[in-house]
């Protein structure tokens, strides 16, 4: 491990804690200015260096609260919100203070200090945002949230059994590690229909995912670097997910979201998350059933439903004149047929800025709000709006525990109706921009075992180390054992003829979505136009006449394969499964990506047919002119490149974005597109024990496959 990276890893562990306190079992120790150490340690003997222990020396930082600012206003332990301006502004600052550091060592040295004095989460993500940003920590990764925020991940019930364990050990042998489970249970019971799809709304990667994408992609800090089309992958992104869950909602028998429309009828859906902040014990608000928002005058806090309101009309009108009006009352029009790598904004992307909102990229944030960010923010705090119960935020207010919530898909099933709503009046696709006719696909087949065209998922467990984050006073690893969806691997067989005399470069597009809807009829093109869910997209080379090409399920353009945790980051360059990662690739970015264990929607036992959409399309008419992207492009589709343009010049989301020009005019190749059946669980086979609980899991949640039949046309 280089010493930019051991320096800067263990900052991040137990956030909590004292940073005077030694951490790794302690072999490091943060060698803190007296001045800085909690009151009574600072007569301690100090701890020299010694075999297997780093002192990392921290120096004092000349009038560090005047430059902290407003980095100092959220109280420790308290939740911090990206969805509050006031949070954002304290970030903004924090992340300004690290980033005029010059080098690593006097960065490492700063995040030490102010370690102790700022909210642990707001800290973690400054330091992370800069770890990501800075062109000299390219090396270094961040180590895994579920790890430095446990209690974010895990219900505070198992958490407790953790500590029972650990009490247990003082008058009993010690063991190696204490491993405690947290099954299938999640925050509720099966009565409840929405628990059904639990186990992926409350899915560590899921949320790690989303909290390291708002990282990767924040609202408004926009120091040291653009983010190209950050307002339409923001639409993007989400519709993605939302597709997604739609998928897993109908694996279940349930039907697809309902939005959030009228903010002042009862929510039917509350939620109880059973979380606590971190080491505080701050439970995380929770919202019962049938509970309705109400204004919020909470402190510095004021958001008035009736603003809200006027936001949103006004944000429609402008996409109904397809304009919209900046603050100097100049106008820009809205339309997506503009060329982004000549550094045109399409509609889309300005749509986006102004609704997530973010108040820099926003053409005029006083006139169109902050509609996205405000509506976490109300439905956070919909138990205690004028916090007279001195009640926490609920999931909704933070970006790595918001997609727990029901609520969350009701709201973004709203923001996304606002993006269709601009798609709606984008001109269709014409048969030009659709066709590639030099080349056809001719052939699509997806291997997973022995039958062709069935997928197979089930219910797999991981570890994680909780007492990275969590301070359960003991040496020994507290390890939790997390369930989550997971599937097969599987592989794509395309064949490909390319019909001119030359080698023709090309670019792949791979989309899923169920054939039936939940009545079990089949789809017509409209009503599974925003379920198609992006699998894979790649470029590649065709050769003349007829083309076998083969892709691996992980090699998708959304996912994120491998990923790092404490351990494999201190044993260096290596990951969760051993292999060993590429030197040239851009650490922390890396991590950005969707949780390859959910690439597949969970299906049903009996099977579920899903089509598969494949097309081709000219890889010349799609590049944007930059040199080719290092290594880590793996997820560039939720993830862009670092420092980098979008790699696909295309509307994101093309072709389903636009609807089709009648509904005669279906296109083409939606009719001629193969069929894939998956199914779930089926079980690994493993060591006895966790048989023995895959065994139970199977019980309780019944086989679920999610089978896919070929029958291309
Ligand atoms: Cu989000």
């Amino acid at each position: 491990m280089s010493e930019d990276q051991r320096g800067l890893l263990y900052l991040f562990e137990q956030p909590s804690r004292a940073i005077a306190f030694p951490r790794a079992a302690g072999s490091v120790v943060y060698d803190m200015p007296p001045e800085q150490m909690p009151p009574g340690m600072e007569l301690a003997p100090r701890s020299g260096p010694s075999p297997g222990r780093t002192v990392v020396t921290v120096s004092p930082v000349d009038n560090l609260k005047d430059e902290l600012g407003s980095a100092l206003s959220i109280p420790k332990g308290a939740v911090f919100s990206v969805f509050l301006k006031q949070h954002r502004q304290a970030a903004k600052d924090l992340i300004a203070c690290f980033l005029k550091r010059r080098s690593p060592a006097e960065l490492r040295n700063i995040a030490a200090n102010v370690h102790d004095m700022v909210n642990e989460s707001l800290f973690v993500y400054s330091l992370s945002f800069v770890i990501i940003r800075r062109s000299d920590l390219r090396n270094v990764r961040l180590p895994p949230i579920y790890e430095t925020f446990p209690s974010w991940f895990v219900p505070e019930p198992t958490i407790a059994k953790a500590r029972e364990e650990v009490s247990k050990q003082r008058y009993m042998p010690k063991t190696e590690r204490i491993v405690v489970d947290h099954g299938l249970e999640f925050s509720g019971t099966d009565e409840n229909p929405e628990h059904r799809v639990a186990y992926w709304r409350e899915d560590y990667g899921i949320n790690a995912h989303h909290w390291h994408w708002h990282i990767v992609f924040p609202a408004e800090i926009e120091i040291a670097l653009h983010r190209d089309r950050k307002g339409e992958l923001f639409y993007y992104m989400h519709q993605q997910m939302m597709a997604r869950y739609d998928m897993e909602r109908m694996s279940v028998g349930l039907g697809r979201i309902v939005k959030l429309d009228n903010w002042r009828e009862p929510i039917p859906e509350g939620y109880f998350p059973k979380l606590t902040t971190g080491n505080s014990s701050l439970n995380w608000g929770s919202r019962p059933d049938g509970l309705s928002v109400k204004n919020l005058t909470r402190h510095r806090i004021r958001i008035n439903i009736n603003e809200m309101e006027m936001w949103r009309d006004r944000i429609f009108e402008a996409i109904h004149l397809k304009k919209v009006v900046q603050e100097d009352g100049k106008e820009i029009q809205l339309t997506d047929d503009l060329d982004p790598d000549r550094g045109q904004k399409r509609g889309i992307d300005i749509v986006g800025d102004m609704l997530e909102a973010d108040t820099r990229l926003s053409p005029n944030y006083t006139f169109y709000g902050d509609m996205h960010n405000f509506g976490h923010v109300l439905l956070a705090l919909a138990h205690d709006p004028d916090g007279v119960h001195r009640e926490e935020m609920g999931v909704m207010g933070d970006s790595g525990t918001a997609m727990r919530d029901p609520v969350f898909y009701r709201w973004h099933r709203y923001i996304d109706d606002i993006f269709q709503e601009y798609k709606f009046l984008q001109k269709p696709y014409t048969e030009d921009q659709l066709n590639f006719p030099e080349v056809s696909v001719d052939k699509v087949t997806v291997t997973a075992g022995l039958e062709n065209n069935v997928l197979y998922t089930y219910f797999n467990m991981r570890e994680i180390e909780a007492s990275r984050g969590l301070d359960f006073d003991s040496d020994t690893p507290v390890i939790v054992r997390l369930t989550h969806l997971d599937h097969k691997p599987f592989k794509y067989h395309f064949q490909i003829s390319n019909k001119s005399r030359s080698k023709v470069e090309a670019t792949i597009r791979v989309f899923i979505a169920p054939m039936l809807n939940i009545r079990n009829m089949r789809m017509n093109f409209f009503e599974q136009r925003t379920l198609f869910a992006e699998m894979d997209k790649f470029q590649i080379s065709l050769k003349p006449g007829k083309n076998i090409i083969e892709r691996r399920d992980d090699e998708s353009s959304i996912t994120l394969p491998r990923e790092f945790n404490f351990r494999n980051i201190e044993r260096g360059e290596v990951y969760e499964d051993g292999t060993v990662a590429p030197p040239e690739s851009d650490g922390s970015f890396c991590a950005c990506g969707w949780p390859q264990h959910v690439l597949l929607p969970r299906g049903k036992p009996e099977g579920m047919p899903f089509q598969l959409v494949v097309m081709v399309t000219d890889w010349n008419e799609d590049k944007v002119n930059q040199p080719t992207p290092r290594a880590c492009g793996n997820a560039a589709s939720f993830c862009g490149i670092l420092n980098g343009k979008y790699p696909d010049k295309k509307p994101m989301g093309f072709p389903f974005d636009r609807l089709p020009i009648t509904r005669r005019t279906v296109p083409g190749w939606w009719r001629s597109t193969w069929g894939v059946s998956a199914t779930c669980p089926s079980q690994k086979s493993t060591s006895s024990s966790r048989r023995k609980k895959s065994q139970r899991n199977r019980r309780h949640l019944g086989k679920c496959y999610s089978k896919k039949r070929a029958h291309g046309r």
